[in-house]
């Protein structure tokens, strides 16, 4: 009797431990940030009470027709059902394509009986503190002259030993630095007059391009609170924009090839100066960027992809009308004297700016642009981005809370 007695103490033990954990798992749903997203992870529960027919091969048949990856499948005692004898519940915890959660669902409900769903989405990792951007890859993904023979630095020992070691400081530090040697040579070769120049004249003239970019981060940081944070070079989409989120602009700190002065197929700190510090020392352009940072953080590469196309074609190549006559305003323009010529010419293909249209145009990023978009104003531009970036879905939000520099996630409901 005894041994009955602690058998039916087991079941009874057994049992109250599922229901807690079934209720711990159904209290919410419970979002998940891993590299690889479009992926949902389930936990499913359901019962069979027609034992008659082959309910639970039928069940498990749904998995298999949405190509769902089982990762745990467990028959326990089901709580709803303790009055009648041996009542059982069915556990899968399954990964599936979130496109397929809703007719794998109801699939399941044609066969099963009290199904219910925990539902955790798998979404890319993104930084959550300002802290957390030295986690982001800072990995240059094109354009290295030490990888890539078309720079214009590659035949070039001394610019890419020069690159390597601004490279190395970037990714130590946080605050901006500026390598003026490169600077003094670039100017050399874009006026030879230059050369003549005494060689101190040539150093004041190299700290004076340093104190300009510490200057600029200092005004920057008094105007719209934005950071310049130092990069080796170009980075991934996912990256950049992600830093945007924290206010932080990832701002490179070397400068373009002295053989290429007037086009630099990468960021360099004259494009980043006379092009984005600028518009970013503007509030509500700087808020528009904050804002893209945001809507990009754990988003679809899809939608990563469109947001950077989007980029490309207003913060960086973007034309508007002003007083009825056509304007640069793009950063990729402003620090490009070859291609702000061209843009402005008759030979490009200019289109009215429509960001439906402008995410998924293929754009250039070797040479000049054969395609630009025109808005009617500046600010029209940046309402327009600003329509489209608050229309991109994610089943959380996000909201930045400026005293801590971090980011809440919300689920949506
Ligand atoms: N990386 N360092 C740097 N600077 C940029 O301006 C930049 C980038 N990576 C991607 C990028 N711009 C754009 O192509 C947009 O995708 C955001
Ligand atoms: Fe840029």
């Amino acid at each position: 009797l005894g041994r009955r007695q602690s058998l039916i103490e087991d079941a009874r033990k057994e049992r109250e431990a599922a229901a807690a954990a079934a209720e711990a798992a159904e209290a919410s749903e419970q979002i998940v940030f891993e590299e690889d997203d479009g992926k949902a992870l389930l936990n499913l529960f359901f019962t069979l009470r027609t034992s008659k027919t082959p309910a639970l091969s039928r069940t498990l048949k749904v998995f298999e027709t949405f190509e769902a990856k089982i990762h745990h499948l467990e028959t326990r005692p089901c709580r709803k059902l303790k009055d009648s004898l041996g009542g059982l519940e069915y556990f899968v915890r399954f990964e599936v394509h979130l496109s397929d959660v809703n007719t794998l669902i109801s699939s399941i409900k044609r066969n099963a009986e009290d199904v219910k769903t925990t539902k955790e989405v798998k979404f890319h990792w993104f930084p959550k503190r300002i802290a957390d951007l030295d986690k982001c890859h800072h990995l240059v993904t094109k354009f290295d002259p030490d990888l890539d023979q078309d720079h214009p630095g590659y035949t070039d020992p001394a610019y890419r030993q020069r690159r390597k070691m601004i490279g190395d400081i970037a990714f130590r530090y946080r605050q901006p630095f500026v390598c003026w040697r490169g600077i003094v040579g670039t100017v050399q070769t874009t006026f030879p007059s230059w050369k003549t120049c005494h060689a101190s004249l040539k150093v004041k003239m190299g700290r004076e391009a340093m104190k300009g970019m510490i200057f600029r981060h200092r005004c920057l940081l008094r105007r719209t609170g934005f950071l310049l944070r130092p990069v080796a070079g170009l980075l991934s989409a996912r990256d950049f924009l992600a830093s945007l989120a924290f206010r932080v602009f990832q701002c490179t700190q070397y400068i373009r090839h002295a053989s290429s002065p007037m086009h630099s197929p990468e960021p360099d700190c004259v494009h980043e100066l006379l092009g984005h510090v600028p518009m970013l020392a503007d509030r509500t352009f700087a808020q528009f960027s904050q804002n893209l940072g945001l809507a990009s953080l754990g988003a679809s590469d899809e939608d990563i992809e469109k947001l950077s196309t989007l980029y490309w074609f207003t913060v960086e190549y973007g034309l508007c009308k002003q007083n009825g006559e056509v304007r640069a305003y793009g950063a990729g323009l402003l620090s490009s004297y070859g291609e702000l010529v061209h843009s402005l010419s008759d030979e490009p293909e200019t289109r009215e700016f429509e960001p439906e249209a402008a995410a998924v145009q293929p754009y250039q990023d070797q040479t000049y642009q054969p395609v630009y978009f025109i808005s009617e104003s500046f600010s029209d531009a940046k309402e327009k981005f600003r329509a489209y970036v608050a229309g991109i879905k994610r089943p959380f939000s996000v909201r930045f809370d400026p005293y801590t520099s971090s980011i809440e996630v919300l689920d949506n409901p």
